[in-house]
């Protein structure tokens, strides 16, 4: 564990589809920082991950869970240094992060390809938050470097 704990946000039930993206982000991030949720980046987790049911039979385990993960998540958002999302998949979760790192007083990054995604005005209408679009992945790493003070 070094340096600054990053809290990285990505969609996981809202799709994973940029999976792939949020693993790449996260080994960058990790040469020099901390990113404290590490499994957003898991290539083996589908987005029905915490409501298999055979794993968790019935809808009091998945619920309970699902509290185990909210109380977790909310721990670590007090807990970090600053926020940085990927948002280009639409997720309910990570909305709701951005506006809980809000309400913190967490510096908040947001990052989304304008190429693929119309990012919802509730975020680009909010002055609070540093919304980087980006076009190439590529993009992203100067900036990250820029926002880790690298
Ligand atoms: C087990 C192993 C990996 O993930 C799990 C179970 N699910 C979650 N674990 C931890 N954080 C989660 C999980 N599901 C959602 N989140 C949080 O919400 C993450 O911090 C993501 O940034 C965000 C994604 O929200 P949805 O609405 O797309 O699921």
């Amino acid at each position: 564990m070094a340096g600054l704990k990053v809290y990285f946000a990505g969609s996981i039930r809202g799709g994973r589809a940029d999976a792939a993206i949020y693993k790449r982000i996260i080994e960058y991030i990790q040469k020099t920082d901390t990113v404290l949720t590490e499994h957003v980046g898991d290539l083996s987790l589908s987005k029905h991950e915490g409501s298999k049911p055979v794993m968790f039979s019935g809808t009091d385990n998945t619920k309970k869970r699902d509290v185990l993960i909210y109380e977790q998540d909310t721990n670590w958002l007090r807990d970090c240094d600053l926020v940085i999302a990927e948002c280009t998949t639409p997720s309910l979760g990570v909305g709701y992060e951005l506006a809980f790192a809000e309400k913190l007083g967490k510096p908040v990054h947001i990052f989304y390809n304008r190429k693929r995604t119309a990012l919802s005005a509730m975020l680009t209408g909010d002055k609070y938050f540093n919304i980087h679009p980006y076009k190439a992945e590529e993009e992203i790493y100067p900036v990250i470097d820029s926002i880790l003070q690298r």
